[in-house]
């Protein structure tokens, strides 16, 4: 997995865009709670370090990974954000649920940042198994919902002028 080459929270303070007067939306998957929760505080406690305000940050839940698609579409169509963070977590079992789950939010979360002007964020973990989610959440690898606030950020940043 590309992600066992990179800490998903390590990153160069001093090239992340200031934050300040941002304003994020956040939507996150209640499925595999454990992880996303974890992914979603990671996401706010990055945003606040790099000078977003609290009260600039939306949490929005939805029940699965799937309706993150619908989640996203709206925060994005309310135009009241300059960034959208999706998460979720998607864990491989023995059904072909894994597969279809992650293709849709994929291509949805796609199809948003083409159509619309506001930047998707994608902050889908998809893994063979929970240890890895955990790795990935905060733990050996990081947290990749640090990795998407840093993300978002840049996007609003170099976009902003365009
Ligand atoms: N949602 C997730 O966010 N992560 C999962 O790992 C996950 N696995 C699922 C497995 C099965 C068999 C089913 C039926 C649903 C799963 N979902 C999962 C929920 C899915 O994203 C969505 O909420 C439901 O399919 C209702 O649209």
């Amino acid at each position: 997995m590309a992600t066992e080459l990179k800490n998903l929270s390590s990153y160069d303070p001093s090239k992340v865009a200031d934050g300040s007067g941002r304003k994020v939306g956040i939507v996150y998957a209640e499925w595999n709670e454990e992880i996303t929760y974890a992914l979603r505080d990671g996401a706010v406690k990055t945003l606040i370090k790099n000078g977003v305000s609290q009260s600039d940050i939306t949490l929005t839940s939805v029940p699965g990974s799937f309706e993150l698609i619908f989640g996203a579409s709206q925060m994005v169509k309310s135009g009241k954000y300059d960034a959208v963070i999706a998460i979720g977590c998607v864990i491989r079992g023995d059904t072909p649920h894994f597969d279809y789950i992650c293709e849709g939010v994929t291509a949805g979360l796609s199809r948003l940042n083409v159509e619309y002007d506001t930047p998707v964020i994608f902050g889908l973990i998809t893994t063979n198994n929970l240890q890895q989610a955990q790795e990935r959440s905060g733990g050996r690898l990081g947290n990749k919902g640090d990795e998407c606030a840093v993300t978002a950020l840049q996007m609003i940043a170099q976009f902003k002028h365009i």
